[in-house]
């Protein structure tokens, strides 16, 4: 248990993370009155739009919609100039929102938080960071991000490579000059597929390393006119309301009809619609595409003929055809010329489906009996999603149980919010909620909404400590997983299974009960007294007011 050192500075909530949630966490937990620390790793505001500024990075939601909604003169005087935005307009906008809202004096910045204990006796979380910070709290918030743990697989001899390396999640703040350079980007997943287009522009040579052949959807991104603009700034209130209870937590124009409901013609009608209109639209097209195989085949088969179409080397089509999962069920790519640069002179595709990377050398990687030379590699080869990054604290609750020992065979939570045993924790968007199924803008409000509420809701009851009920969260847990058994998600070896890291449990992680769902369900259980959570009131007295 960390003791030593924490009657110096105690604080009624300790915030772990200054991305979208914990930004938003700032300006409610001010205007409630709680004294607060917040801890964040970068030294800057933004999350994940902080640390994956590799080339090609853009949101693949629409920013009239990934965007806060808690004010509206924000959501008014906010321009963005295009219908997805680049990451460094969405940096911009989280750099705005701490400065126009004055966050940033609550928030350490280049501070890791390495450990957090409760203290039963006290009643607080005993906070500890990497630089030897001690801090005391009753509240602790995780808004640590589900994707924000960087992934570099262990391949031998990546310590003598002498080129340089760089992963897509931590890109470095500078730009990176590739011209002149022969690079290797190993990974196919939406950062691979959104930067390999862009880094081709640049470099004399990109080779590409593809384990799996990845589904990917034209974003057919577009300049935001001011009329559409204008349309969404009218209608702001009643479309973030209308939002809140979709499937997704963002407006799609979801078709009610199972595929095959309607003739081969038709549905090919539909899908060409819908990737003429780009995003991820073309998996709306009908509404069993990922519960039933049948219908799945028919979209996956449009876009393997898009492929085909588009790849003039019939034999780097094919391998670029994804046949090995059903579309939608890993996640869905969207690109902006991904396909087409593998018509370029300065790109090979080299497939590692049935090889490995056996090995890095001094000068690049050896594959399959051939060897390559590299200047740079490039590592699109993602994250430790979801439980990654709340592994990387020694979090420890009642009785000292480590939340790593307690989550050895999955993750454990009510509402992807809680976990037993871990009083006064809170998650924003932990596994078990929508989360990366969904609008994360969305969704994180919601969270932050919810936790602040309850905190509140406690302050009022005179209640000290809140947690879930072990026999809630047995039932939630297997909801979870019943509503992710009804899709056709568990038939992919994707990272929501956490599939894409070595002995990590294979369980689909998020909600997939649907946005508007969840957060039905959530309010139904606020309005039946918190059902499936247990108050404590205090013993001690308040540890902000000592
Ligand atoms: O990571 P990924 P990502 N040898 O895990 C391959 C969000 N995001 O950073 O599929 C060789 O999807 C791996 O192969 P396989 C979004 O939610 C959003 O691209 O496991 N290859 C895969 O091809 C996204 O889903 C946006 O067989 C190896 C790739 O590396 C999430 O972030 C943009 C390997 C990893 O793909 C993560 O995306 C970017 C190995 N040892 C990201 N290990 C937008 O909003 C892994 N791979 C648009």
């Amino acid at each position: 248990m960390l003791q030593n050192g924490f009657k110096s500075r105690s604080v009624d909530v300790v915030v772990v993370g200054a991305g979208f949630s914990g930004l938003y966490l700032i300006h409610r937990l001010r205007n409630e009155g709680y004294s607060l620390r917040v801890f964040e790793r970068g030294d800057g505001v933004g999350g994940t739009w902080y640390w994956n500024r590799y080339p090609g990075a853009r949101c693949d939601v629409e920013s009239m919609q990934y965007s806060y909604s808690f004010d509206e003169e924000l959501q008014q005087d906010w321009h963005w100039p295009e219908k997805f935005s680049a990451q460094p307009d969405i940096l911009a906008y989280a750099n705005h929102v701490a400065d126009r809202f004055d966050l940033r004096r609550d928030i350490e910045f280049d501070t890791s938080v390495t450990a957090a204990h409760f203290d039963e006796a006290a009643e607080c979380w005993l906070v500890e960071t990497d630089k030897g910070e001690k801090v005391s709290a009753r509240y602790l918030i995780m808004a640590t991000g589900c994707i924000s743990t960087a992934q570099i697989p262990e391949i031998e001899g990546l310590s003598e490579y002498s080129g340089n390396t760089y992963h897509t999640g931590r890109w470095p703040h500078e730009k990176v000059d590739f011209t002149g350079q022969r690079i290797a980007v190993i990974g196919t997943g939406s950062s691979g597929i959104q930067a390999i287009p862009v880094l081709a522009k640049e470099a004399t040579h990109v080779t590409v390393f593809q384990r799996t052949a990845n589904y990917s959807l034209p974003a057919q991104n577009m300049s935001m006119t001011p009329e559409y603009e204008q349309e969404w700034k009218d209608e702001y209130t009643a479309r973030r309301m209308e939002m809140r209870y979709t499937p997704q937590g963002s407006l799609k124009d979801l078709n009610d009809e199972p595929a095959m409901a309607v003739s081969a013609d038709r549905r090919r009608e539909v899908y060409t619609e819908r990737w003429t209109t780009g995003g991820s639209t073309l998996l709306g097209s009908f509404n069993n595409l990922l519960s039933d195989q049948k219908s799945n085949d028919t979209a996956a088969e449009f876009v393997r003929q898009k492929i085909r179409k588009i790849v003039k080397d019939s034999e780097t089509a094919e391998l670029l055809c994804p046949k090995d999962h059903p579309i939608g069920t890993k996640r869905i790519c969207i690109d902006s010329g991904y396909y087409q640069t593998f018509n370029r002179d300065n790109v090979e595709l080299v497939d590692i489906k049935n090889s490995v990377i056996e090995r890095i050398t001094e000068t690049g990687l050896d594959v399959n009996g051939r060897s390559f030379e590299f200047d740079s590699i490039v590592f699109a080869t993602g994250f430790d999603a979801m439980t990654g990054t709340l592994f990387n604290v020694d979090i420890r609750g009642r009785g000292d149980q480590a939340l790593k020992d307690k989550w050895f065979a999955g993750p454990r939570t009510y509402l992807g919010l809680m976990s037993e045993a871990f009083p006064n924790m809170f998650m924003i968007t932990g596994p078990g909620s929508p989360s990366v199924k969904g609008n994360m803008l969305n969704s994180l409000e919601q969270h932050v909404d919810f936790v602040i509420d309850s905190i509140v809701h406690m302050r009022e009851q005179g209640f000290a400590m809140m947690e879930p009920t072990r026999e809630a969260e047995d039932e939630w847990v297997d909801h979870v997983q019943e509503a992710a058994n009804r899709t056709l998600f568990p038939r992919a070896n994707s990272w929501y299974m956490g599939a894409n890291i070595p002995g990590k449990p294979r369980l689909f992680m998020p909600y997939i009960g649907g946005v508007g769902r969840y957060r039905r369900i959530s309010e139904k259980i606020v309005e039946n007294d918190y059902d499936g959570f247990s108050f404590k009131a205090s013993t001690k007295p308040s540890i902000a007011a000592e």
